[in-house]
């Protein structure tokens, strides 16, 4: 099926390598790269088009990448590798058309992999899955309008419907699809962020009073200290090189802090810097590196506390003493416990030495602005909320909030996953949200609370959700627990998924199914009132438009708000919203929004501004909607990371050449990976004690909370540095050890971040499984 081509960057040979990445981080590695992929997706001439058009202050559209924000500036090309790769990945030429689906059986299609299954190209037209002959075959859009409709009419209770979004969607799309199941009856509105930022948002919620970080770009630009915790910038935020490269050379301190050392904490050559490129200049973007244990940053981070309570002794100002009197709650509590965790533990648990954390706390003492920024590596754990947590006590102790370059700052996956989550995305809406929402669109909101990603996993298994419908994403594949994920999805009654390209969701479907294909954000969107834009959130709150300029991939394609109220109005025919108008002008979208959410007032006039507006963070001002009305320390105990005797804990994460459920190539670049992706990274004690040598092939079998066991065989080991007990490989790959009941009774997120593995030789000499 797939040609040496197809996936790599050229005909080499498919042996899977390990060599070390010495360059820095984006420069000439990742300009390569891109033209590979231009090439490859012959798309040169027009990707080169299209990404001048990117993140533009004027009548540009947004990256549908990762959610970092744009320059302010809005000046020269804030570009990346990864952005360019996602919008050329969205403008191939490629399709997948009736004659396609007509040629291939659902079961077919099942065989093949997952990079082949996106790499058809676009999807054309809507299709309906036809159980007689196991294909998808064309269906008009009113008639699969009209298919949703009745079965959601023909449901007992609303509640047997879930509607589930991937963090890209618009936010008008997002208010739309909102209401569509509010007014249908039901609160089920899963969505990638319960897998994501989910531990962030209640951990902010409940230290500050607001879900979100406080802090933008401009104080990026003027913090004197920056720590970075558990993320891989240079893959999956690598715009923010420029930021810590600019950091770098105003001598601001940057600590990364990770169990392994990723790119970002070396060098980097900023994409937009021609001359350094021509030069080969590279800027560091590190000052110090820690290697934590995974899941040992909460001990780290109070180690830091301590050392500054430590310091407050001898010096009182080491803490911002009027700060915490005049805006916290909770602190003779917090320092009572930092005082109780002794170095020991801190030392244990964390995996990083007193020195080096004095090192880090050294650095925060001197530092008059600090921020601290944070991903994955910390939210996907049982304690992520705690973690979350302590970094926000960590920044009070200072006074580091609601004051130029410090706060917190979380990097928000998806494009507009914090704009879902504003504009109605919420399985658990608070009181006010719904109060204000009912009124504006005059409807009554049911209250109680839907599920959540797990929650419509288990809800589907038991029977109990019957139509799931997917606004985006690839659920089938992002979900925890693989094979209890597919049988969930094929006990629905209907799926529906609104989707861009062909992936594994399709396929793994309901007794009755439906592929509804939508625009992509590149794309122009044609209403009857004429060319329309959408608006999204980055992660630092700043709302803009985003306008698609490129015709669209097939006629018969609709947008994303125009799908949602054909749902809509036949499933909701005595509705009273204006759904056909909604989908003509999206400023009429907008102006119900201006009523129903706060901080959108004047919505359609502020989003027109140049650099559009930043939304209001009471924190920000110091204004804490708690119910203190104060900031409020936490004061949790350590939680016990340690693996066991003979397991290692196993972080699942993302390559350098995917996104998300999307696989590029094979390749891993600053890891020094080529052509594996089943693979597991290992410290080189852990693997010889263990009698693995480097690529030797490897059974890993993972232990739930509730002691079954999940297993995968024939992945390779590759020696990485990493510390002893800790282990890491891709996710979606991995996701079959991810036990669906293994969530933190935190944040309810998946543990992707802490998998309890055994890891031994393979039992049988085992093929490598993607060479089938
Ligand atoms: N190109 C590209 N960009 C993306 C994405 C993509 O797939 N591709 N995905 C987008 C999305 S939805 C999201 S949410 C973000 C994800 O961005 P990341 O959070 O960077 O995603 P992961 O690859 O899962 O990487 C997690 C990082 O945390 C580290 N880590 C693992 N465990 C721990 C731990 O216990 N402590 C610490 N301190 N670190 C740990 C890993 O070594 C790794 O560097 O990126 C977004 N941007
Ligand atoms: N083990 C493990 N699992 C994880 C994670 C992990 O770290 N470890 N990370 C989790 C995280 S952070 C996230 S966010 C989820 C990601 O979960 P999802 O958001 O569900 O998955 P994606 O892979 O981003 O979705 C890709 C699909 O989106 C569709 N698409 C692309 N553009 C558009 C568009 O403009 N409109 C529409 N309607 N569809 C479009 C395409 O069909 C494409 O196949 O995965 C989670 N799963
Ligand atoms: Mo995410």
């Amino acid at each position: 099926m797939t040609t040496d081509d197809d996936h790599g960057t050229g005909s080499e040979d498919r042996t899977p390598e390990q060599h070390p990445y010495p360059h820095p981080a984006a420069g000439w590695g990742a300009a390569k790269s891109v033209g590979q992929f231009l090439m490859r997706e012959h798309s040169l001439v027009a990707g080169t088009r299209a990404i001048q058009r990117m993140n533009h202050e004027n009548g540009g559209f947004d990256c549908p990448g990762c959610a970092w924000p744009d320059d302010r500036k809005g000046l020269h090309l804030d570009i990346c590798e990864n952005g360019i790769k996602h919008v050329t990945w969205e403008m191939t030429r490629k399709r997948v058309d009736r004659e396609f689906f007509g040629a291939h059986t659902v079961s077919e299609l099942m065989e093949w992999s997952d990079f082949d299954l996106e790499n058809q190209g676009r999807l054309t037209e809507p299709m309906v899955y036809d159980a007689a002959i196991d294909r998808y075959v064309p269906i008009g859009w009113d008639e699969a309008f009209a298919m949703v409709g009745e079965t959601l009419r023909a449901l007992e209770d609303p509640n047997q419907a879930a509607f589930y979004t991937s963090g890209r969607l618009s936010n008008e799309g997002t208010f739309l699809y909102q209401l569509l199941a509010r007014e249908l009856g039901t609160n089920n509105l899963p969505d990638c962020s319960n897998m994501c930022h989910e531990a962030s948002g209640r951990a902010l919620q409940a230290s500050i009073g607001t879900g979100k970080g406080t802090v933008d770009l401009s104080d990026w630009e003027s913090t004197d200290a920056l720590f970075v915790f558990g993320v891989n910038a240079a893959s999956n935020a690598p715009r923010m090189l420029t930021s810590l490269a600019e950091a770098h050379r105003r001598g601001a301190q940057i600590v990364h802090v990770n169990p392994m050392i990723e790119a970002a904490a070396g060098s980097t050559i900023v994409p937009h810097e021609f001359m350094e490129m021509a030069r080969f200049r590279a800027t560091p973007t590190s000052t110090l590196n820690l290697q934590p244990r995974i899941g040992g940053d909460m001990a780290l981070l109070r180690g830091m506390a301590k050392a500054v309570l430590d310091a407050a002794r001898a010096d009182p100002s080491a803490v911002d003493q009027a700060f915490i009197e005049q805006h916290t709650s909770g602190f003779e509590a917090y320092r009572a416990v930092c005082e109780a965790t002794s170095w020991e533990t801190i030392e244990r648990q964390s995996g990083v030495s007193r020195d080096e954390i004095a090192k880090a706390a050294g650095i925060y003492l001197a530092s008059e602005r600090t921020i601290i920024s944070w991903c994955l590596g910390l939210t996907q754990h049982e304690h992520g909320v705690d973690t979350v947590r302590e970094i926000v006590n960590l920044l009070l102790l200072r006074g580091n909030l609601g004051r130029e370059g410090a706060g917190p700052s979380p990097v928000r996956g998806h494009s507009n996953v914090q704009g879902n989550r504003t504009c109605g995305i919420d399985h658990r809406p608070s009181p006010a949200f719904l109060d204000r929402l009912g009124e504006a669109c005059g409807f009554t909101p049911p209250r109680d609370h839907g599920l959540d990603t797990v929650g419509a996993i288990e809800a589907m298994n038991r029977g109990e959700v019957k139509v799931f419908v997917c606004l985006g994403g690839n659920f089938a594949l992002a979900a925890p627990d693989t094979p209890y994920t597919y049988a969930g999805l094929r006990n629905c009654d209907l799926t529906v998924q609104v989707s861009t390209k062909l992936n594994r969701s399709h396929l793994v479907h309901g007794r009755r199914a439906l592929i509804l294909p939508c625009l992509g954000r590149t794309e122009k969107d044609q209403q009857r009132s004429g060319l329309q834009s959408v608006s999204v959130e980055d992660a630092m709150s700043m709302v803009h438009l985003s306008r698609g300029m490129k015709r669209p991939a097939s006629p018969a394609l609709r947008s994303e708000p125009a799908i949602i109220a054909g749902m809509a109005r036949a499933a909701l025919p005595g509705s009273s919203t204006p759904w056909e108008d909604y989908a003509d002008d999206y400023d009429r979208i907008r102006d119900t929004m201006a009523q129903a959410l706060e901080g959108f007032e004047d919505f359609n006039r502020r989003v027109r501004r140049p650099l559009g507006f930043r939304l209001h963070q009471p924190a920000r001002e110091r204004v804490f909607v708690t119910s203190s009305g104060r900031a409020e320390f936490s004061h949790a105990e350590l939680p016990d990371v340690l693996p066991a005797t003979g397991t290692l804990v196993l972080a699942t994460i993302r390559s350098h050449d995917q996104w998300n459920t999307t696989i590029y190539s094979d390749n891993d670049r600053y890891r020094g990976i080529k052509n594996l992706r089943t693979l597991v990274f290992m410290n080189t004690d852990d693997m010889r004690e263990r009698g693995i040598r480097a690529f030797g092939p490897v059974d890993i079998v993972s232990t739930a909370k509730d002691g079954t066991e999940r297993g995968l065989n024939g992945f390779l080991a590759v020696p990485y540095d990493i510390p002893q007990g800790c282990a890491a490989g891709y996710m979606p790959e991995m996701n079959v050890l991810c036990a669906i009941g293994d969530y933190s009774t935190q944040s309810d997120q998946p543990l992707m971040k802490h998998v309890k593995i055994t890891v031994t030789p393979a039992a049988t000499a085992a093929v490598r499984p993607d060479a089938a």
